[in-house]
C-alpha cells in the first residue's frame, strides 16, 4: 500500500525541525503549568473513524465528477482507509454502509487485518432502494404500509446480524423519511410508526451494542423530516431505552444553531452518541472537518473534554463528509488531524481558571482564557504524536510521494460520472 521508506524518508527531512517545535512549545506550555508529552498521548490515543463511502469521490444534486482510482468495492475502500490510517495514525476503524458494503464477514475480517483496521458503528441503508422488494419512494421505518416498515426493520437487524460477526458494536440508524408537502403525511402518525419501528429494531440489539439515531433538519424530504432535531432525536433515544443515544452530524443543523449547547445538553442526560464530524457554510455541505469554523469544532471539544471521565461517557467519533473538488484520501487525512487539532486545543483549557472567571461572571476573562488555548498552534504535538508512531510529520506530502493514487488508478478503471452520490 504505502512503502515505510516513503514515509522514513519524508519525516526524515522533517524531524529536526519538528523537534525544536516541540521543544519550544514544550516551554511555552511548561509556563502555563501543561506538560506537552502528558498532550502528546492523549492526542496519540484519540482515533476518529473513517466512513467506508467518505474516500469515494462526492457529488451534489446537480453532477458527480469522479475522482481516478476510485474504490470499485467495500476491499478498495479498506484499502484507501489502511492508507489514511497508514499516514496519520489517527484513524483506526472503518465505518460500513450496507447495502454498499455488503461482503461476507470472514473477507472483511480478512481485509480489516491486512489493512490494520476495525470496524466501527454499522450503517443501515433505507434512503435508496437496491433491489428490495418493496421502495422507500415514501419513507422505510415510517412508512404507512408496514410491509416496507418490516422490510426496513429486517435490513436493520441484517446490519445488525453484519456488525456481530465483524467486531461492531453498535448501528447508526439514519432515514430519509418525512413529507415534501404540507397535507402530504399526518406528522405524528408518521412518529408513531417510526416508533414503532424503532422499537422492533432495538428489541433486536444485542446487550452489548448501542442504537444511535442520527437526525437531519431536511433533505431528501423537504417540507417535513420525521427525525428532523436534537429534540426529537431525544424523544426517540428516551423512549427506546438505555442503550439508545443521539448522532450529532455538524451539518445537519439549521444556520447559527449552538450545536456545543446542544452537545451539553445530551451530555448532562446521558444521551449523547456520537458525531459525524464535517463542516458548513449555509446547509448540509458535508465539507471538510474544520475548513470553515475552526472554532466552532474547538467549542464542541471543550464540552467533551469537560465531560471526560464521567461514567458511561463514550461518544462514537467519526467523519461524514463529501469531497467532490479533492482527492478523498487527502481530505480525510486533513480531517482527521483538524478533529486531533480542536481534541487538542480543549486539552489546554484552564479549566480551573475558567471555572473561577465563571463564578465571578467575568465574561471577558471567560472568552479569553477559551481563546487562549484555541490560539495555541498545536500542530508539533499533533506531528510529534505521528512521528513516534511512524507515520507520516506530513501525511499529505507522503501521500503524494508515494504515488499511491496513480498506482490504483491503473488497476482500477475509471468510474462513471452522472448525478447524485451526495449521502
Ligand atoms: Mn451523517
Amino acid at each position: 500500500m504505502i512503502d515505510q521508506d516513503v514515509i522514513d524518508r519524508s519525516n526524515a527531512v522533517a524531524e529536526a525541525a519538528l523537534r525544536a517545535d516541540y521543544a519550544a512549545l514544550g516551554e511555552h506550555l511548561d509556563r502555563r503549568g501543561i506538560d506537552i508529552d502528558a498532550i502528546k498521548d492523549k492526542v496519540a490515543a484519540y482515533g476518529v473513524a473513517i466512513p467506508s463511502w467518505g474516500v469515494g469521490t462526492g457529488g451534489t444534486r446537480f453532477a458527480r465528477f469522479p475522482g481516478n482510482g476510485e474504490p470499485r468495492h467495500v476491499f478498495d475502500k479498506l484499502d484507501d482507509c489502511g492508507v489514511i490510517h497508514r499516514l496519520t495514525g489517527a484513524t483506526p476503524s472503518v465505518s460500513l454502509h450496507i447495502p454498499w458494503d455488503d461482503a461476507a464477514p470472514a473477507e472483511l475480517n480478512a481485509k480489516a487485518e491486512e489493512t490494520g483496521l476495525r470496524f466501527d458503528a454499522m450503517n443501515s441503508n433505507t434512503f435508496q432502494d437496491s433491489g428490495q422488494p418493496l421502495s422507500y419512494k415514501y419513507g422505510s421505518l415510517s412508512h404507512t404500509d408496514p410491509a416496507v416498515r418490516q422490510q426496513a426493520v429486517e435490513h436493520n437487524l441484517y446490519c445488525i446480524e453484519l456488525g456481530r460477526k465483524i467486531g461492531s458494536k453498535a448501528l447508526t440508524v439514519w432515514v430519509g423519511d418525512g413529507s415534501n408537502f404540507p397535507g402530504q403525511t399526518n406528522m405524528t402518525r408518521q412518529f408513531d410508526r417510526y416508533l414503532g419501528a424503532a422499537q422492533d429494531i432495538y428489541a433486536g440489539l444485542p446487550e452489548d451494542w448501542r442504537l444511535f439515531t442520527e437526525h437531519k433538519m431536511f433533505e431528501p424530504a423537504f417540507y417535513s423530516t420525521v427525525v428532523q432535531d436534537w429534540g426529537t432525536n431525544y424523544l426517540i433515544a428516551k423512549e427506546l431505552g438505555a442503550r439508545a443515544f443521539c448522532l450529532v452530524d455538524l451539518g445537519h443543523h439549521a444556520p447559527n444553531v449552538n450545536i456545543e449547547m446542544i452537545v451539553a445538553r445530551l451530555i448532562r442526560f446521558g444521551k449523547l452518541g456520537g458525531f459525524h464530524f464535517n463542516d458548513s457554510k449555509y446547509g448540509d455541505d458535508d465539507l471538510d472537518t474544520g475548513s470553515i469554523d475552526p472554532y466552532r469544532l474547538f467549542l464542541v471539544f471543550n464540552e467533551l473534554v469537560q465531560a471526560e471521565g464521567a461514567p458511561d461517557f463514550d461518544p462514537a467519533h467519526m467523519l461524514d463528509q463529501s469531497h467532490n473538488v479533492t482527492d478523498p484520501i487527502e481530505s480525510l487525512m486533513s480531517s482527521a488531524m483538524e478533529v486531533q487539532r480542536a481534541y487538542a486545543q480543549a486539552l489546554l483549557v484552564d479549566r480551573a481558571a475558567l471555572e473561577g472567571f465563571q463564578k465571578e461572571n467575568d465574561a471577558l476573562m471567560a472568552t479569553t482564557t477559551l481563546k487562549r488555548a484555541f490560539r495555541t498552534d498545536v500542530e508539533p504535538i499533533l506531528a510529534m504524536a505521528r512521528l513516534e508512531k511512524r507515520a507520516a510529520v506530513d501525511p499529505v506530502g507522503a501521500f503524494r510521494a508515494s504515488g499511491y493514487r496513480a498506482r490504483v488508478s491503473e488497476e482500477r478503471p475509471a468510474a462513471a460520472g452522472g448525478g447524485g452520490g451526495i449521502v
